[in-house]
């Protein structure tokens, strides 16, 4: 342990820790800008200086350890000034657009101005104008607003595995940008939002399509479809002060059906399709000899990773569409027939965590006879906003029901939001089906919880079914080259983009405090857990309004109605 003392109080700690860490333990709050724990430790910003007895200058605490008998001081005259000195400096090249900004009252920047007292701009230097980026479906790049503090770049390249984005050029000059300075839409950027998300400003935001949303609302000769994804419901309160985790399913769908949507459905409906087609073609592949590991299909940014970065799996992934995709394909076709409306006059917009889906409801592959499943994506985050916009009181809103005949759900498709869900969920159908029995032991506990991969094997009859969960696409990739190099071997795996699951996607509420984000994807996925629990029906199978779906429509699983409408396929 090394002794020391931080603003006139003695502590120890073990060897190694950060002063930061150190003072933190004592609860002494040392501003941040760019630090982000075990992602971007890098002392870039300086906005964590300190006074150390006996050193020469002013030092970052973020990446300082301590030494013994060490004297720090973390709030002198000169600390105060240089992290004046150093906000003043940020906001000399910053975009100050704030009333403006997406991150207006949610920005770190503009919070510690406030909370250090910042009441001039000292420094007017010249300005460089960068073209902000808004090629891609899914994420905004704005440089002009970007103060460099480089966690973009490290969770691209560490959490994602992707690293698209980096520092280029030097001096004023210094830029985040792509190779070539090409459009985000260019590069092999798999649209996951995590760089929004991890912003401390507004450089990077989600392309808002709120406007395609409101036009079409407010245009009479369309009929209008919503639906939600699992993981909105135990978000889109903290948007309006409700507590982490908090369920707000029925002031949700009270809430699309004032903004005028015509019908609001549940893409946990869906969840509970695909886990039929799902569970299907893996039994269906186990036994004919078919492609193994099945892997599931139903992150877009995952997708999109294994085209870019890992094509030799394409083959693995299951043919199944992602249930919000396969929701828009039955809204178009089984719904539109049962009511009588033309499909081409349906506009089927998803709510989901996720910027990813942005892009894929564009994607070719997944229209059907020439329509698009899904005409648009907003994010928990866009709801929160036309909610605000429309002056609802969302907390005096009563709770309604989604719609028949794509309302109902089981507690399999609440838990698709959190990492493991889709595979315990499919675990649950598929130890049903296996041993012809109605089992009442169905929480799977080893696939549950936020390790990056997690592996079971789960006995069911005579056959041991080996899984794997991996999410945040950086592990995916650990876990494909492990069944690349043949050093593991199993017959499913699901993969979610985000770390964490949906709960945690790209689309969410930003969660201002960093510090706190494993604390808080906790509390969504355990309000997902709880509503699971708590629910009449938990295992897809048993989901009447599915039932009724294959009797009158589809015809059996993975049959040829299910495919022309449930399934795709992707190409090298
Ligand atoms: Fe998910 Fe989904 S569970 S990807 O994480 O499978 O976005 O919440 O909607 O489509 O259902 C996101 C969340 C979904 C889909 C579902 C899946
Ligand atoms: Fe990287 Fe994801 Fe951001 Fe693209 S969306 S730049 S892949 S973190």
């Amino acid at each position: 342990m090394v002794n020391l003392t931080i603003d006139g109080i003695k502590t120890q700690v073990p060897k190694g820790t950060t002063v930061l860490a150190a003072a933190r333990s004592l609860n002494i709050n040392i501003p941040t800008l760019c630090f982000l724990k075990d992602i971007n430790e890098v002392g870039a910003c300086r906005m964590c200086v300190v006074e150390v007895k006996g050193a020469r200058s002013l030092q970052a605490s973020c990446v300082l350890p301590v030494a013994e008998g060490m004297e720090v001081k973390t709030n002198s005259k000169d600390v105060r000034e240089a992290r004046s000195v150093i906000l003043k400096l940020i906001l000399a090249r910053h975009e100050r657009e704030c009333l403006t900004c997406s991150r207006n009252l949610n920005c770190e920047l503009q919070k510690l101005c406030e909370e250090m007292g910042i009441d001039g701009l000292d420094f007017q230097g010249e300005k460089i104008t960068y073209a902000v980026d808004t090629a891609s479906p899914s994420v905004v790049r704005d440089q002009n607003k970007c103060i460099l503090c480089g966690r973009c770049i490290s969770v691209c390249r560490n959490v994602q595995g992707t690293g698209v984005i980096n520092f280029a050029r030097r001096g004023v000059k210094t830029t985040v940008t792509t190779s070539y300075d090409k459009g985000l839409s260019e590069v092999a950027c798999i649209n996951c939002g995590q760089c929004i998300k991890i912003c401390p400003v507004g450089a990077l935001r989600e392309k808002d399509d709120r406007d395609r949303v409101w036009e079409a609302l407010d245009n009479s000769d369309m009929y209008v479809v919503a639906q939600t994804a699992p993981a909105v419901r135990v978000a889109l309160g903290e948007e309006f002060g409700m507590p982490v985790g908090t369920n707000v399913e029925g002031k949700m769908v009270s809430a699309l059906k004032r903004l005028g949507f015509d019908k609001v459905f549940d893409t946990d409906f869906a969840a509970d399709l695909t886990i039929i087609e799902e569970g299907t073609e893996l039994l269906g592949r186990i036994k004919n000899g078919g492609k193994l590991p099945m892997i599931t299909s139903c992150s877009p940014g995952w997708i999109k990773y294994c085209e870019h970065y890992h094509n030799d799996f394409l083959d693995n992934l299951s043919s199944c569409k992602s249930p919000h995709q396969m929701l828009g394909a039955l809204t178009k076709s089984y719904y539109a027939e049962k009511m009588g409306i033309d499909p081409k006059k349906i506009f089927v917009v998803s709510i989901m965590p996720c910027t990813a889906k942005k892009f894929e409801s564009g994607r070719e592959e997944l229209k059907v006879d020439g329509l698009r499943d899904v005409d648009a994506v907003i994010t928990t985050r866009e709801l929160a906003r036309m909610i605000k916009e429309a002056r609802m009181d969302f907390g005096t809103l009563e709770d309604s029901k989604f719609d028949k005949v794509m309302g109902e759900s089981t507690g399999a498709a609440v838990i698709f939001g959190a990492t493991g869900g889709v595979m315990e969920a499919a675990l649950r159908t598929v130890a049903d089906i296996l041993t012809g029995q109605d089992l009442k032991d169905i929480d799977y506990n080893p696939v549950r919880g936020l390790e990056g991969i997690k592996e079971a094997a789960v006995k069911i009859g005579d056959l041991e079914v080996k899984v794997a969960v991996a999410h945040g696409t950086a592990n995916a990739g650990k876990l494909l080259d492990k069944v690349r190099n043949g050093e593991a071997n199993y017959h499913f795996i699901e993969v979610m983009g985000c770390p964490g699951g949906c709960i945690n996607g790209g689309g969410q509420p930003i969660i201002i405090d960093k510090e706190k984000t494993e604390e808080v994807c906790k509390k969504r996925a355990q309000g997902l857990y709880t509503m699971d629990a708590e629910m009449p029906l938990r295992k897809s199978h048993k989901n009447p309004e599915i039932k009724a779906l294959y009797d009158e429509y589809l015809g059996e699983a993975n049959g040829h109605k299910a495919h022309h409408l449930l399934h795709t396929h992707y190409v090298k």
